[in-house]
C-alpha cells in the first residue's frame, strides 16, 4: 500500500467538461452574476427571487450535465485503494452533485471512518436539497423555481419532499403564488442547501483532521481562491503529505504543491491515479 491515507479535494474545474461553468474562468458564473447578490445570505434576504433564479437556473443544468471520466476515475480509484485498505476522503467544493452519481453498491460513499467505502464531503452543499430557513430542516429539493427570464415556473413543481429531519413529511409542496417555495415544516421560506459566502462549509472539522493526517493530498480543478479549501493543501503539507496540484493552470495557492501536473481533468485525472497511487 503505498498511501494509506488519501484525500482529494476537487472544484468546479472537474465539472467543466461536463458542460457546466466555472466561477471565475471566461464567461464564468460570476461574469453574470454579483456573488454578493447570488451567493450571500445577505443577497437571499435582500432578493429571494433572484437567488432561487440563480439556483434554478444552476440545477437545471446540473441536472442534464452528466459525471465525465474524471469523475468516474477518482470513484473508481478510490474504490480499489480503499479496498486494499487505505482510507480515502474525497471532498468537493462541488455542488453539483456529479461526484455523487458515480456510486454503485461496490463504489459507495460514506461518512469520516465507515469502513470500506469512500468518505465524502459536499463542503458548499447542494444543489439536490433545500432547507427550512426557520427551522433549518434539509428537504430533499430538485425543483427549479424560476425559468431564466424570472417567471415562477411552478407547473413543473414536483411535489415530493423527504426531510432527514420530518421523515414523515413526504408531503406536496407549497410555493406561494409568486413562485418562492414554502417549507413543508412551517411555511417559512426554503433557501438552497448552499454554503453561501461567510457561512461555514460543512465537515470543516472532520477535513480539517483527514488533511493533517493524509499522507496524499490531491486537488483538482480548483482556483484555489476560496477558504478554508484553498488551505487545505497547508494542512496536508503540515501533516507531511506528498502535495499534487491537477489543473490546467497554476492556481492561486500554486506555491504550496510539491507536485503540479498541467492539464484538463478527463485527461490528466484517469493517468495520475494509474501512475501515482497504486
Ligand atoms: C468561511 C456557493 C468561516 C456554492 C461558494 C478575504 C480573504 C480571504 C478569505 C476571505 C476574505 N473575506 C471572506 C473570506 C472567506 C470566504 C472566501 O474565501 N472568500 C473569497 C472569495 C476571498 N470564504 C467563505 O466565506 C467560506 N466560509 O470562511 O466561513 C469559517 C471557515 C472555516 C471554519 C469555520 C468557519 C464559505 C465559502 C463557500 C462559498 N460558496 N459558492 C455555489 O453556488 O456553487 S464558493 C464558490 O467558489 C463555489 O462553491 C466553488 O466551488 C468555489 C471555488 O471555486 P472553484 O471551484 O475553484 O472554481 P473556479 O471557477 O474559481 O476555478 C475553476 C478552476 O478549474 C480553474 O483553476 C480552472 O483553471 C480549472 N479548470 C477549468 N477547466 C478545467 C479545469 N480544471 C480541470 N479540467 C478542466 N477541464
Amino acid at each position: 500500500m503505498k498511501y494509506k491515507k488519501i484525500v482529494v479535494l476537487t472544484g468546479a474545474g472537474i465539472s467543466a467538461e461536463s458542460g457546466l461553468n466555472t466561477f471565475r474562468d471566461m464567461n464564468g458564473l460570476w461574469n453574470n452574476h454579483s456573488i454578493e447578490d447570488v451567493a450571500s445570505l445577505k443577497g437571499f434576504s435582500q432578493n429571494p427571487h433572484l437567488v432561487w433564479k440563480f439556483y434554478s437556473m444552476r440545477r437545471r443544468e446540473a441536472g442534464s450535465a452528466i459525471p465525465n471520466a474524471a469523475h468516474h476515475a477518482i470513484t473508481a480509484s478510490l474504490a480499489t485503494l480503499s479496498d486494499r485498505g487505505s482510507s480515502c476522503l474525497l471532498i468537493t467544493q462541488n455542488v453539483d452533485t456529479l461526484h455523487e452519481r458515480c456510486q454503485n453498491k461496490n463504489m459507495r460513499f460514506g461518512n469520516f471512518g465507515d469502513p470500506k467505502c469512500i468518505a465524502f464531503c459536499a463542503l458548499h452543499g447542494s444543489l439536490n436539497a433545500s432547507d427550512c430557513v426557520k427551522f433549518g430542516a434539509v428537504f430533499t429539493d430538485r425543483n427549479s423555481y424560476f425559468d431564466d427570464d424570472g417567471n415562477a415556473d411552478v407547473k413543473n413543481i414536483e411535489g415530493l419532499f423527504q426531510s432527514e429531519k420530518y421523515p414523515e413529511l413526504g408531503i406536496n409542496l407549497v410555493a406561494t403564488s409568486d413562485g418562492l417555495p414554502l417549507s413543508p415544516c412551517c411555511n417559512s421560506l426554503l433557501r438552497p442547501h448552499i454554503v453561501w459566502f461567510g457561512e461555514t462549509p460543512f465537515g470543516v472539522r472532520e477535513c480539517g483532521r483527514a488533511l493533517y493526517g493524509c499522507d496524499l493530498f490531491v486537488s483538482i480543478g480548483t482556483s484555489g481562491t476560496v477558504y478554508p479549501a484553498s488551505n487545505f493543501v497547508s494542512y496536508a503539507r503540515d501533516g507531511r503529505a506528498l502535495t499534487v496540484c491537477i489543473n490546467p493552470e497554476p492556481p492561486a495557492n500554486a506555491s504550496h504543491f510539491q507536485m503540479h501536473i498541467h492539464g484538463k481533468a478527463t485527461e490528466a485525472v484517469p493517468n495520475f491515479f494509474e501512475k501515482f497511487a497504486f
